[in-house]
């Protein structure tokens, strides 16, 4: 199977905006492990155009996601500089059917590689911790696909932004924080951060053993997206999206063309 010509294709219709038909449909017996090649032969499109790799998003690590798309086993995807906000504010140009999900990310001081890592070392290797939404896009059609369609298509990455506030990792305990996600003032989604694995801390344990299994790591500076704590809602011109994340400010998100 020609796993570049997919990644081209994928491609694509992530740079158009455009809806495609699920891998899995048109292409028999691809493995998951094609599928996280097909995602780095993409991602590397990108980054020989330029873009540069910051970091790397958990997927599918609540019960509250995994069941809202029928995928039960977390999966992981590159972050790269373009796809970052630098200010609340999305746009729908480019995007196809955009959801917007509330996340808590980790920014690292020091390098975090292989597969015998544990909570602990994540601590001594996180900087600060800071609230953060992304705005997932899934480039098929009706937003449903398998695991190996999602990790091809990069666990359906678009957008993520992180809040001004940093925190230290040891004042707060994240899996008691509460996080109430609002849309236009009404309640749309409430979560905690135990949602996450119990533990944020073991999305990023879990992350730098997935990364281990393809020679690569959690470098300094870069960010990890934990996953979505809630179930991710669409977002529409002229919505107001907020975040709160308790005892850790709040996030109000504007969407616009
Ligand atoms: C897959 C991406 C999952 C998360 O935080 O769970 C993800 C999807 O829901 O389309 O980013
Ligand atoms: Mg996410």
């Amino acid at each position: 199977m020609n796993l570049q010509a997919i990644a081209d294709e994928l491609y694509r219709h992530q740079t158009s905006a455009a809806e495609l038909e699920k891998l899995t449909l048109r292409y028999e017996g691809l493995s998951v492990e094609d599928a996280y090649e097909i995602q780095q032969l993409c991602m590397g499109k990108y980054m020989n155009e330029g873009q540069k790799l910051v970091g790397w998003k958990m997927g599918l690590t609540s019960k509250a996601k995994q069941q809202s798309v029928g995928v039960d086993e977390p999966i992981f995807g590159h972050l790269l500089d373009g796809m970052e906000l630098y200010d609340p504010h999305v746009s729908l140009t480019g995007l196809i059917h955009p959801r917007v999900e509330p996340e808590l990310a980790f920014i690292f001081k020091h390098r975090l590689e292989g597969d015998k890592i544990l909570p602990r070392d994540v601590w001594l290797a996180t900087e600060c911790v800071v609230p953060a939404v992304e705005i997932i896009d899934s480039r098929y059609k009706n937003f449903s696909f398998t695991l190996v369609d999602v990790v091809a298509d990069n666990a359906s990455s678009a957008k993520f932004y992180l809040a001004e506030q940093a925190y230290s990792p040891y004042q707060i305990a994240l899996d008691q924080v509460g996080v109430v996600m609002r849309r236009n003032g009404e309640v749309e989604q409430t979560g905690a951060g135990a949602a996450v694995l119990g533990h944020p801390v073991r999305s990023v344990v879990e992350q730098v053993r997935m990364l281990s299994r393809i020679g690569k790591a959690v470098e300094p500076g870069m960010v990890v997206l934990t996953g979505g704590i809630t179930e991710a809602i669409y977002i529409h011109d002229g919505d107001r999206i907020s975040v709160s994340f308790e005892g850790m400010g709040e996030i109000e998100l504007t969407v616009g063309q």
